[in-house]
């Protein structure tokens, strides 16, 4: 068998993010979760979400933070299990999360309520406000079916550099399920970073005067992904912009780069109603309506379903 191609970003990845304690164990957890529903028959789908943070001091107290809520990468999750998927979830530590996120809102004791007829003793029972949650019964259910049947394996990332080590590791580890693998890279992630060897250990000081910040460009990690580390998968990328009239251009621009399948292209204020989803052939516009808003249906559902859809045709395409 070929060996496997080392670029140079693998070299400046070693050298300049620190590498993970944990990234192998992960790694071997995420190899057997992806044979193990490949096998099965299922297709696998690695879903990063959330922010990428970026310290500025190697004892960080400061830092620069990627805005996202992480509900793209969440709600996703849960239409990638009902289309039949099972689910990684490389997520950023503390940002919404399957399931839970209808809750995130809500202060917990709210939701809460004595049982009747009872006070508040050391040993009294408390339950759930069906008023203040009427559909808990109906997620709880699917939330527990979801993880007992593991459909869903859950990773965290807080840095930057977790986050590029994690998902090479993910990418190494589908792709012994070549085309049956789906990277949906809903994550917003920094394009700029401290290298390790140019981090100041101690937290920066005022009294030094205006801080000046230089910063080095994040290798482009989508390249490697594609063309070295899971070459048969199925690649989706996200683009987003505050300036719509740069979002088609540079979504092309980067399918060009890239080579990869899909860019949905979003802009920031948009983001929950519209999105365009860019091949190198097609370019098909998801909108909600307002019909769709006041039925609470989700673009998130229409994403996935554009992509499954795309997925099935690309695996029968290359077993052709
Ligand atoms: C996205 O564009 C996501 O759709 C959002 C979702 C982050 C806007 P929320 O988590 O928002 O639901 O609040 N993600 C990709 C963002 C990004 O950093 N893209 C880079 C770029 O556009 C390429 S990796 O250059």
């Amino acid at each position: 068998m070929a060996e496997p191609r080392i670029s140079s970003i693998d070299g400046k990845l070693a050298e300049e993010f620190a590498v993970p304690s944990h990234v192998e164990e992960v790694k071997e957890k995420m190899a057997a979760f992806a044979a193990h529903h490949a096998a099965a028959g299922r297709q696998v789908v690695l879903i990063t979400s959330g922010g990428t943070k970026v310290p500025l001091e190697s004892r960080t107290v400061r830092f620069l933070d990627n805005f996202s809520s992480g509900r793209r990468g969440a709600s996703s999750a849960e239409y990638f299990i009902e289309s039949g998927y099972a689910v990684i979830f490389l997520h950023r530590h503390r940002s919404l999360y399957p399931y839970t996120r209808m809750f995130s809102t809500m202060n917990m004791l709210d939701a809460l309520k004595f049982r009747s007829g009872e006070g508040a003793s050391s040993n009294c029972e408390v339950v759930v406000n069906q008023q203040v949650l009427p559909n808990i019964a109906k997620v709880l259910k699917r939330y527990q079916e979801v993880k007992e049947s593991r459909l869903l394996l859950p990773i965290e990332f807080n840095t930057l550099s977790e986050y590029l080590h994690l998902l090479k590791a993910a990418a190494q580890a589908l792709s012994t399920i070549g085309s049956k693998a789906m990277f949906y890279l809903a994550a917003a992630v920094s394009d700029f970073y401290i290298p390790a060897s140019e981090m100041p250990e101690h937290k920066i000081q005022s009294s030094n005067g205006p801080l000046q910040l230089s910063m080095n460009m994040v290798p482009k990690i989508l390249s490697p992904l594609v063309k070295d580390w899971a070459p048969q998968a199925f690649v989706i990328s996200f683009k987003l912009e505050t300036d719509a009239t740069i979002l088609l251009d540079k979504a092309r621009r980067a399918l060009d780069t890239y080579r990869h399948q899909a860019v949905v292209a979003n802009v920031l204020d948009s983001r929950r109603g519209y999105v365009v989803v860019v091949t190198p052939e097609t370019q098909d516009e998801l909108l909600l309506t307002e019909e769709d808003e006041k039925n609470e249906v989700e673009i998130e559902c229409r994403i996935v379903s554009n992509l499954t859809s795309a997925h099935k045709v690309f695996i029968s395409q290359q077993a052709g």
